[in-house]
């Protein structure tokens, strides 16, 4: 049976897309549920709004207990989580206040940064969480870091290109990350960790003496595969540069939806990972399209506009999808 749902309930659903808290998510799916038609027809589509409500709730109540407990928890947020490591003075906080709008205290002496701190960068039409973290030294390592940096979607490792024990501070963090299974071994395993291809080592402070030779000596001494990038947030250089790099870091892709006849919303888009296909979206805005759906149309990356795909169709960053 149709559900013939009303635009009070799409606008409801809207909301829903753009909340980034679970208390925002919970209030919409709370007004879907309100304005929904109550007839035969969305009877599942009300049982799976209860079932989604009373996850968020638990959910909440969870965060809640944790984020007392926990202060090197922080809620993921936006279109993937990006934390930052690195040694006292590379430049981690100055980083975080030139991407986004938080203010980290910037010091010239070393552990100015005592607990994780994030800020929101934006990027295009997207905004990508990034978390600020206390320094690591081959002495100390903050014991709540190895959970802040587990639970982000990517890494950026800080290593000062004006100092001279930058080889040794790429090779402590590194071996850190590896030994507390932070980053996974290889990117085939299912392993529980961070692909290594999700991390990424900044050459920091790249306007000070010498640090062009440090870089290639990082380039030529450091372990193979390993993804360099200078960057100075004092001069600038690099920044534009990096936050391409950083969006390209988490593997995701944009997708924007449409609603047959109508304009695409292009203003909340569908955060998935790279390679997911129609049926991935369709899962995406609900649990039950994937298997009721029965067209798919793309603008974007298909041959002509429009076109009409298969469910298994890989999407593309930025293509538009008509499901019906
Ligand atoms: N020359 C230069 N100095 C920088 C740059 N970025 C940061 N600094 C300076 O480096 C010092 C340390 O910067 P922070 O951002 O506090 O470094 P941090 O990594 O957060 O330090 P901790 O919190 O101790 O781990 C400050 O004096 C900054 O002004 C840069 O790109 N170039
Ligand atoms: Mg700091």
């Amino acid at each position: 049976m149709a559900a013939n749902l009303t635009p009070q309930y799409y606008e409801a659903e809207e909301a829903f897309k753009k909340a980034s808290t679970i208390e925002e998510k919970i209030s919409a799916l709370e007004e879907m549920l309100a304005v929904i038609p109550k007839h035969k027809g969305t009877e599942k589509i009300q049982a799976d709004l209860k079932r989604r409500l009373s996850k968020l709730r638990d959910e909440g109540q969870k965060k809640a207990k944790a984020g007392r407990a926990d202060p090197f928890h922080v809620e993921r947020q936006g279109a993937g989580q990006v934390a930052m490591l690195g040694f006292p003075n590379t430049g981690k906080s100055s980083l975080l206040a030139a991407l986004t709008r938080a203010r980290p205290k910037v010091a010239v002496y070393p552990f100015t940064t005592t607990l994780p701190l994030a800020g929101m960068m934006p990027y295009q039409d997207i905004l990508i969480q990034l978390v600020d973290t206390p320094p690591v030294t081959e002495s100390t390592v903050p014991p709540g870091l190895s959970g802040t940096l587990r639970n982000s979607d990517a890494l950026l490792l800080l290593i000062d290109a004006g100092s001279d024990d930058c080889l040794e501070q790429l090779h402590f963090c590194l071996n850190y990350l590896a030994e507390k299974k932070i980053i996974r071994n290889d990117s085939s395993s299912n392993a529980r960790g961070i692909p290594p291809e999700r991390l990424l080592v900044l050459l920091s402070r790249a306007d000070q003496d010498h640090s062009g030779e440090r870089t290639e000596i990082l380039r030529e001494l450091g372990p193979p595969g390993v993804k360099l990038f200078p960057v100075s947030v004092q001069t600038g250089a690099g920044l534009e540069e990096l936050k391409e790099k950083i969006f390209e870091l988490l593997g995701v892709i944009r997708i924007y939806t449409k609603v047959p006849g109508k304009e695409p919303d292009l203003k909340a888009p569908f955060i998935l990972k790279r390679g997911s296909t129609v049926a991935d979206l369709a899962g995406a805005i609900h649990r039950d399209l994937p298997r009721t759906m029965k067209t798919a149309r793309i603008w974007g990356s298909a041959r002509f506009a429009g076109q009409a795909v298969m469910r298994d169709y890989e999407l593309q960053d930025r293509d538009i999808v008509e499901i019906s």
